[in-house]
């Protein structure tokens, strides 16, 4: 038996799990130049569960990179892996790594990936297949962990695979998968390795290419006539509304859509379906519930890659074609596929620009300022929602969601925090976002469970930009519960990190839907709980915080003792540590909340 001769363990900071250094050898195997090849694309991380499939390039990320650049993030779920990943995509705009099992690690990662397809976040996984040559299989596990083709798997819903069959092979499968991956629209890319590919000893780890020749592309800008047009159109229009959608977290951009909106005075809306783009407590910002109307009266739209703009423009036009001039901004159609309908309908589109938002801003921002050099005249701002006042908190029976904001808020004031996840049963108001870290955005393909794994990937990048940002989850029990065991991964790796969650003890989206069925069929509608509800037994959700290693406060029941949990709360993360905070909650949700528009 192996016996380590020292302890595994953590060394200071954020050095852990650093491994016996291996004694000075000319002997290399073909997976340290697979880890020589990961290691030139500088990732920090690469956030796995473990497997033989790929116990060869497992070894040669511990004992020949020394776990470092990347070093490992074990996760206890695949699910979580890649969700981590994600979760670091969305305040980076860059990739992480996670390596998944042959065949079974590949399917529990599944969910996890088409959230990214659908997020359109980068993120590449790396995964293993027992030998391609069936006289090189050990009995049994090697054969039901070897498909032929795995990548068939996730291939509808990933932007490429490969499976390399020699170390150049990897070499330039691994440069394509890091361009792939970050170029727009972003998404996972997925490389298996053969077993014997990586267990063959191999003379010499060949040197790799000078990675700057290989990066990805720069965003092309769009220009000449369509810019023009799309300018005029946007300068002549009497009630312009834009669609803020896709966006990057780069605060300049977020300045230009400011700007963009400034000079033409249009009337903005935002998704809560993308992480924040645009401020919402500027004055021509609107609430989603203005929405509808906004849009059916625009003599011009502008969608800047909003998700989902046919969905939208049928509701707000119930069904018809819509009177404004649509100006579409996207380069989503680049990864439009016969599989996934996460394209949604075909939107009217007067004028399309097939680029990024982000880079069509600043020509289109140029042209309008030639034909209009003063910026617009604000209108009044619309009405708006805010949370309840902290004095509600003291004569309510019963804890809202909306109070959640409330309590938070008293307890934080104007420190800033990062919203990195939001609950469906948040009402739109409670809290402003006034820059792109404000807030990170949902889940990408309505996949519940990949709440914890999300919010601990974002934590830890927060953690390494040396953000004062406080990393702040609101989740509901049952994405919570679903993937609750990606906390330990971070109390593992001291990323602070604050959960609350807005506990309705029940599926209660699907509540929801049960009862407009009932209704609909003149049945009970008072039996919608039945196969939602989690109760009998009350699942004490803090406790399973703690057992992993969190601070877990509650369940929190009075009003009256919330904003004292979240104060003790803040202060644990404050001071490094992962915060659960159980908070039972009201069923019910926010009629005009949740997607921000139209959406439900
Ligand atoms: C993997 C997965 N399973 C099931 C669903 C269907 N679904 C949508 S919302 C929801 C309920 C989520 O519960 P919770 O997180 O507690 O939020 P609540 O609706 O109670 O506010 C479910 C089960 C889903 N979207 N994803
Ligand atoms: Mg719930």
């Amino acid at each position: 038996m192996d016996v380590p001769s020292e302890k595994p363990g953590r060394a200071a900071g954020n050095e852990i799990d650093r491994p016996v250094p291996s004694a000075p050898s000319n002997r290399v195997w073909g997976s340290d130049a697979i880890a020589a090849a990961i290691r030139a694309l500088d990732i920090p991380y690469v956030a796995l569960n473990p497997g033989s499939s790929y116990r060869g390039l497992h070894d040669s990320l511990v004992n020949h990179l020394g776990n470092a650049r990347p070093r490992m993030l074990l996760c206890l779920h695949e699910e979580s892996a890649v969700a981590l990943a994600h979760g670091w995509a969305k305040v980076t705009g860059r990739p992480m790594l996670a390596i998944v099992h042959a065949n079974v690690g590949l399917m529990h990662a599944t969910m996890a990936i088409f959230n990214a397809w659908c997020d359109r976040a980068p993120v590449i996984v790396l995964g293993a297949t027992g030998a391609l040559d069936a006289t090189r299989r050990r009995p049994w596990i090697e054969w039901i962990h070897t498909a032929r083709d795995q990548g068939a798997l996730i291939r509808n819903f990933s932007k490429w695979d490969d499976q390399p069959s020699s170390i150049g092979a990897v070499q330039e499968a691994v440069l394509r998968a890091n361009m792939i991956a970050q170029t727009a629209p972003k998404g996972p890319v997925y490389l298996n390795f053969d077993l014997a590919l990586q267990e063959d000893e191999i003379d010499t780890v060949p040197a790799m290419p000078d990675i700057a020749r290989f990066a990805p592309p720069v965003a092309p800008e769009p220009g000449g006539a369509l810019v023009d047009r799309a300018a005029e159109l946007l300068a002549r229009a009497e009630r312009p509304v834009i669609l803020m959608g896709r966006g990057s977290r780069d605060l300049e951009a977020w300045r230009r859509r400011v700007a963009l909106a400034e000079a033409t005075g249009a009337r903005v809306l935002t998704d809560r379906k993308t992480g924040a783009v645009f401020p919402t407590d500027h004055p021509l910002h609107a609430p989603g519930s203005a929405g509808t109307e906004l849009i059916a009266a625009a003599d011009v739209i502008l969608s800047l890659d909003w998700i989902d703009l046919a969905g939208t423009l049928k509701t707000a036009c119930r069904g018809r074609m819509p009177a404004a001039k649509v100006i579409q901004v996207s380069p989503d159609q680049y990864v439009h596929n016969g599989w996934s309908m996460d394209y949604q309908g075909l939107p009217p589109t007067d004028l399309y620009l097939l680029a990024e938002p982000d880079a069509a801003l600043p020509p289109l921002l140029a042209a309008l300022e030639k034909l209009r050099p003063h910026p617009a005249a604000l209108p009044a701002a619309l009405p708006r929602r805010a949370p309840p006042r902290l004095s509600a908190l003291d004569d309510a029976e019963i804890i809202e969601v909306p109070m959640l904001a409330t309590a938070l808020k008293a307890v934080l004031g104007d420190a800033p925090a990062t919203m990195i996840r939001l609950p469906l049963s948040w009402a739109e108001g409670s809290w402003e976002f006034r820059h792109p870290l404000d807030f990170l955005g949902t889940d990408g393909g309505g996949g519940i469970g990949s709440g914890p794994g999300m919010a601990v990937g974002a934590a830890l990048a927060l953690r390494d930009s040396g953000s004062a940002r406080l990393p702040v989850a609101v989740l509901g029990d049952g994405d919570f519960l679903m993937g609750v065991t990606a906390l330990w991964t971070a109390v593992h790796n001291s990323v602070p990190l604050l959960v609350v969650i807005a506990n309705n003890r029940s599926f209660f989206n699907d509540e929801l839907h049960q009862e407009r069925v009932a209704r609909d069929r003149g049945r009970p509608v008072e039996n919608r709980w039945i196969g939602q509800s989690i109760r009998d037994p009350d699942i004490d959700l803090a406790t399973l915080a703690r057992g992993q290693g969190c601070i877990g406060i509650g369940p929190i029941e009075d009003p009256k003792k919330l904003v004292a949990a979240m104060t003790e709360a803040v202060a644990a993360v404050r001071a490094g540590k992962v915060c659960v905070v159980d908070v039972r909650v009201a069923v019910g949700y926010d009629p005009g909340g949740t997607a921000g528009i139209l959406h439900r």
